[in-house]
């Protein structure tokens, strides 16, 4: 119940320097210099020569599959809780996508449910790329304030041949509820649109802002770097004070060069650190379409990439606190997730000890130890 990682490299993402991190139940105590606490009730946990930081927490991940974009043999299979663990991801936000009539918001609660019975947090969005969305109550208000795991909605389609065409006003009704349910429920009532290749791209999404009092903070747009010229259309949106999200599960859907980490270093140059997030899509389909809109195939996404996009980023040049906001603070922020994305007295006790190559060593949840020195120590049931 009471954890010391001695002697570690912390990074809130802020550097904090060398320090003793204590961690009680499922919170973070106390980080300071030579914290002196002994007895055969304290684990001690030797961090030296590691780096501490927090857990990541991907916005974006089918937990209960998705895909079907090629007819029922292209269905996606649900999220392992141990994809999780090895990618350092221990706050997830699950949603449905294109197939919201087999995939249901009752099985996305249950598979949520069951993360969270297995060590890692686990939020949902009503909804899924359809307009009228999807709600649990018949009411996203109701949604949000009485269904404790819905912080928002999502994935919801704009620009993409498989969304449900929404109108601008259908869409501002939803920021609208989404924004009251959050308020009322204290929540972020974020609205996580998905961002087709169509060429409207952020279109609907200025439309909205420009004629409603309603903030960009009511928004996480995603696979912003799915084209060129959506990643340079994403530069405006930062630049009104919106959040663009990556998506770091790459398939052979995106351009090589569009990935994830290439995306964050060119916000972060242009001094929007504070704006980007990445999320993965993990188990979602990455369907790829010819140019006459027929489908030719699909990969998956994976959860890992999440973890496997911000070591590129740090690799090639971006600072390891700026590539950690995109996976921690940032979404924390945008999610309204006032426990998570940094280490704190009081935060959650989430958090993962990196060796000095940036390889995940150890996997903390909630105070309890997923991953230690590489090694799965919590299971999923089935894995
Ligand atoms: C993206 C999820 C896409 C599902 O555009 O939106 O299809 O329902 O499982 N995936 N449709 C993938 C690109 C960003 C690469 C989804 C998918
Ligand atoms: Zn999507």
């Amino acid at each position: 119940m009471i954890k010391i990682i001695k002697n570690v490299e912390v990074f809130s993402p802020q550097p904090l320097g060398k320090r003793d991190v204590l961690i009680a139940h499922d919170k973070i105590v106390a980080i300071d210099k030579d914290i002196a606490l002994n007895g055969s009730y304290v684990e001690s946990i030797d961090g030296s020569g590691k780096l501490c930081v927090p857990g990541f927490i991907d916005s974006h991940v089918h937990i209960i599959g998705g895909g079907g974009e090629g007819g029922f043999t292209t269905r996606t299979p649900e999220l392992l809780f141990s994809d999780l663990v090895q990618g350092g991801i221990t706050t997830v936000v699950g949603c449905l996508g294109t197939d919201g009539v087999t995939r249901n918001l009752n099985s996305l609660y249950a598979k949520a449910k069951s993360l969270d019975e297995q060590g890692v947090t686990c939020y949902i969005y009503s909804g899924s790329y359809r307009v009228p969305i999807v709600t649990f109550t018949g009411s996203l208000l109701q949604d949000l304030i009485l269904i404790d795991k819905v912080i928002g909605a999502g994935e919801i389609a704009i620009s993409d041949h498989r969304s449900s065409q929404p109108t601008v006003e259908e869409l501002k009704r939803i920021a609208a509820d989404a924004r009251v349910g959050g308020i009322l429920s204290n929540k972020a009532g974020i609205v996580n649109l998905h961002v087709g290749d169509g060429p409207s791209m952020l279109d609907m999404l200025y439309e909205i802002i420009q004629t409603t009092e309603i903030p960009t903070s009511q928004f996480l747009p995603t696979h912003i770097n799915r084209n060129r010229k959506l990643l340079q259309e994403g530069l405006n949106y930062v630049q009104m004070g919106g959040v663009v999200d990556f998506t770091t599960s790459v398939g052979s859907l995106l351009e090589e060069d569009l990935q994830a980490w290439k995306a964050l270093r060119d916000y972060v140059d242009h001094g929007f650190e504070d704006s980007v997030t990445f999320s993965s899509d993990g188990q979602g389909s990455l369907p790829r379409f010819n140019d006459k809109k027929e489908f030719v195939g699909l990969d998956v996404g994976r959860v890992t990439s999440v973890y496997e996009q911000f070591r590129l980023a740090v690799e090639n040049g971006v600072e390891l606190q700026k590539a950690l906001k995109a996976v921690t603070k940032n979404p924390a922020r945008v999610l309204k997730l006032t426990s998570k994305g940094c280490l704190d007295e009081g935060k959650d006790a989430d958090l993962l000890l990196l060796d000095k190559d940036l390889c995940i060593n150890t996997v903390i949840a909630k105070g309890k130890i997923l991953m230690k020195e590489g090694q799965l120590i919590i299971k999923g049931t089935f894995e």
